[in-house]
């Protein structure tokens, strides 16, 4: 449909098609009814209007059929349009577990991207076609919203917090990337390019250049250069937490509650290691607040590593590329097979 209609975005995710059948639905019904009630409106204006000066109208009396079918069709139409709208949205923002996991900063004012393995991006986003792709995204100041028209898919870069994204591009190419939320003063130049690839060639981008440290052995230094590991290892004679398996899964707290240890959950114990404590630690945590004394992507290496050490949990689908990592060895981007279809 796009191709008829210029300024239309490109169709090129496996979610555009759906997001646009819904639009086009939507369009097609509001232009219906307005035509419908629009049309009615003249008519009836001029079939009914008063013909004579001393012209007395009709009383009108109710008209039960003609009732119910005005009341059952909206009902059905408006029910149509919330489980559409619906089932697309769920689409949209359930994370696929097989995903490629690929990590997003906003900042006044550019978009910086960090894959798994290890290759910075600014502005511009190298994804292969045919694989699930999900954003992990933050800001370092103000609000930011990551856009890509052309896979249909936007979500707000919000400060303290990450928001996640999905999308499997459908064809090689290149599209353009937004911020879409106002954000200052260079807002409209905070644009960039998603390059859709094939995966041959995808792998061929992700092993040219100078080889880089993959995002969970930058984690793991600054783990150790922060003394984490002084407390969060076995053996460390149960200061804090052990930190191997906890990616995805349920902790228990002290204070009853169940929470479910994803990125905020780390990010949160990290800048703020009161907020949650896990049962059977000392209150107040023994450990120091690490609140403006790391960056956001020292906060999202941080958070790779830990996910590494919980390979089963779903954490980013690491390609075959990246390097096995050897066991008690440094752990290497993480163990989960990618899956490369
Ligand atoms: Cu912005």
């Amino acid at each position: 449909m796009q191709q008829w209609i210029p300024f239309m975005p490109e169709d090129a995710s496996t979610l555009s098609g759906r997001v646009d059948n819904f639009y086009f639905f939507l369009v097609g019904l509001s232009v219906f009814f307005f035509t419908l009630i629009a049309g009615l409106e003249i008519y009836f204006a001029l079939k009914y209007r008063r013909q004579r000066p001393d012209e007395i109208p009709r009383p009108v009396r109710s008209a039960v059929r003609l009732e119910v079918v005005w009341i059952v069709i909206p009902f059905i139409l408006s029910m149509t349009i919330f489980a559409w709208g619906a089932s697309i949205y769920f689409s949209m923002y359930r994370m696929p577990k097989d995903a490629l996991e690929i990590y997003v900063v906003g900042k006044q004012w550019m978009w910086k991207l960090q894959h798994m393995e290890g290759q910075r991006e600014i502005n511009e986003l190298h994804v292969p076609v045919g694989r699930k792709v999900k954003l992990i995204i933050t800001t370092e100041d103000v609000i930011h919203s990551f856009y890509v028209p052309a896979f249909r898919v936007k979500v707000d870069a919000v400060p303290g917090r990450y928001t996640y994204l999905w999308f499997e591009a459908t064809k090689p190419g290149r599209y353009h990337l937004y911020c879409a939320e106002y954000c200052g003063t260079n807002h409209s130049g905070m644009i960039g390019w998603v390059y859709a690839m094939e995966p041959a060639d995808y792998q061929a981008w992700l092993g040219g250049g100078a080889p880089e440290e993959s995002l969970a052995d930058s984690g793991e230094k600054l783990f150790q250069q922060l003394a984490c590991n002084n407390c969060h290892r076995a053996g460390a004679r149960d200061r804090g937490p052990v930190l191997d398996g906890l990616f995805g899964n349920p902790v228990a707290l002290d204070n009853g509650q169940t929470v479910l240890a994803d990125e905020s959950y780390l990010r949160e114990s990290i800048l703020n290691s009161q907020a949650k404590i896990v049962a059977g630690f000392q209150r107040p945590s023994l450990m120091p607040t690490f609140q403006g004394q790391i960056s956001e992507e020292q906060l999202l290496q941080l958070i790779a590593y830990i996910k590494s050490l919980s390979p089963q949990a779903g954490a980013g689908g690491a390609s075959p590329a990246a390097s096995p990592s050897p066991p008690g060895g440094s752990s290497g981007t993480n163990s989960q097979q990618g899956n490369n279809k």
